[in-house]
């Protein structure tokens, strides 16, 4: 069976299933494939249930109900300018949102904490995807509760597919399995078992660190994978870890397999880059392609200088709501100095087995060619004369880490931007502090440029103007390493529809997880 009648059946039997159409002239995407889990076209999605399913450990889960078939942690597809219309119904102990990270939407449907949907309430979520093709995710964003639901299993990813996706997985003749979509989160594990989330002061402090990586919520994940290019979406769930992914033929000795680059947070890049490893900071995503012609290839974690520079401090996380509603599994957060299963945790830079793919099949001789050009991304250019928008990230022991000085005021707008203005923002990071992968909520940006980037990113910086080679794709996370400055180009433009009408507010936040909830974090609005 050739490869196009296998996915036009394979996609037409599972509209057929969902009573879901591929939208748009014709040619079926092929949805991508995914260990661990079970995909769910947007389109198909009626109920997006929260729920708590063990209360010893605190696991949580998304639940997709198609309208007859209900889908546990499910991965939602969409092509380009599909609509979700669902209701969220949150059968979680604490309040809940739903945010959708990377995607373009209004206020009400972005999902950051203004309007938390409390314990058996429900919200509704209609909204269409403006974005480009990529990996985007949606996952828990409550004041004060991100850290602890996000790591007790609520992120679930979103892949956005549209035509020039299509036509590079034609031009790679990915065959189904060859595409695979995964989230990355580590968790500290012992005697086999999960350990609940109880952070100490320290780890407030530095951010929450386990022991081992779950794919897709599973552990030692073995992907099997047709020999040809296998096509990796990789999103970094972690509530604080960075990682510095990597491959490595027949196991963790093995010799290093070296890939290409082909997209970001926001999608495709221009075209391919050709690398041996990429830093993957919390929030953020690769898309990248491998050639497998080997038997195993092991995804690590290589080992790097994390540069926690900040010492001897603690966090602010003093959230009223956290008085109200009790947590997730039983354990106190940020209450102690040590809560006991901290030597369950492999620190910040530590090498850490992700996933393995296993390759099925003999080498093909002729692997189709990388096409040259993948995408119709421009060169990311200033668009503005303005003075960029100052902003700095500091580390004060007694505060804990800050923006401008300043920590989360909850009902403060920061600054105001005008609808469709094209801003340049400086980010510049203390000395002594250490890498903050900074999100910005609403808005996609392209980076312009990196200054003092120093250790372990330093010799990525290949690009010009200091830039790493993901700085050259659309971002929404971007990490900051201490004593850099970094300049974003951001364009403001909102579309006109009724949903985004009025005064939009926004977030803009650092990704640790913990250190969002320990108030690293700033409304702003456009206005
Ligand atoms: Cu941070």
């Amino acid at each position: 069976m050739n490869r196009r009648r296998f996915v036009a059946i394979s996609v037409a039997s599972a509209g057929a299933a969902l009573g879901w159409r591929p939208a748009g002239s014709g040619t079926p995407t092929p949805l991508p494939l995914v260990a661990g889990a079970s995909v769910a076209p947007i389109g198909a999605v009626r109920r997006l249930i929260v729920e708590r399913v063990d209360p010893v450990v605190g696991r949580c889960r998304y639940v997709a109900d198609l309208g007859g078939r209900q889908v546990a942690n499910p991965i939602l597809v969409a092509q380009r300018g599909h609509r979700i219309d669902a209701v969220v119904e949150n059968r979680l102990p604490q309040p809940t949102t739903v945010h959708f990270h990377g995607l373009m939407l209004s206020e009400s449907q972005d999902g950051a904490g203004f309007a938390p949907i409390e314990p058996g309430a429900s919200k509704a979520l209609r909204f269409e995807v403006r974005n480009r093709a990529g990996l985007y995710w949606f996952h828990a964003h409550p004041h004060g509760f991100t850290a602890e639901q996000v790591h007790a299993g609520l992120a679930g990813l979103l892949v956005v597919t549209d035509d020039e996706d299509a036509a590079l997985d034609k031009a790679l003749g990915l065959t189904p399995g060859n595409r695979i979509a995964l989230a990355l989160a580590d968790a500290r594990v012992a005697g086999g078992a999960l350990r609940p989330y109880a952070p100490s002061e320290a780890d407030c402090l530095h951010g929450w660190f386990g022991n081992r990586v779950l794919a897709n919520g599973t552990l030692d994940a073995a992907l099997a994978v047709n020999s040809g290019w296998v096509r990796l979406q990789l999103l970094n769930a972690c509530n604080a870890r960075g990682l510095l992914v990597g491959f490595r033929e027949n196991g963790r000795d093995g010799a290093g397999v070296p890939f290409h680059l082909l997209g970001t947070d926001g999608g495709l890049l221009a075209a391919p880059i050709p690398l041996e490893q990429v830093f993957l900071y919390s929030g953020e995503r690769v898309d990248i392609v491998d050639v497998s012609g080997r038997r195993e290839i092991a995804a690590m974690s290589l080992a790097f200088d994390a540069r926690h520079q900040a010492r001897g401090g603690r966090l602010a996380h003093r959230h009223p709501a956290r008085e109200r509603f009790p947590p997730l599994a039983g354990e106190k957060v940020c209450a102690s100095p040590a809560v006991g299963n901290e030597t369950d945790a492999l620190p910040d830079g530590a090498e850490l087995a992700l996933f393995t793919l296993r390759v099925s099949g003999t080498a093909r001789s002729a692997l189709p060619p990388l096409p040259g050009r993948i995408s119709s991304l421009p060169e990311a250019m200033a668009a503005s004369d303005a003075a960029p928008r100052h902003m700095r990230l500091d580390f004060d022991e007694r505060a804990g880490f800050l923006i401008d000085q300043t920590p989360y005021r909850p009902e403060e707008i920061a600054f105001s931007v005008g609808r469709g203005a094209r801003e340049v923002w400086e980010i510049r990071n203390s000395p002594i502090s250490m890498p903050h992968p900074m999100h910005l909520h609403g808005f996609g940006f392209r980076v312009l440029r990196r200054q003092a980037t120093f250790g372990p990113a330093r010799r990525l910086a290949t690009h010009g103007s200091g830039r790493l080679p993901t700085d050259l794709g659309v971002k929404d996370t971007v990490v900051v390493w201490p004593n850099e400055t970094l300049w974003l180009a951001v364009d403001f433009a909102l579309p006109g529809d009724a949903a985004f009408r009025g005064r939009q507010r926004y977030m803009f936040h650092c990704h640790n997880l913990e250190h969002e909830d320990g108030m690293m974090m700033r409304n702003f609005a456009v206005v």
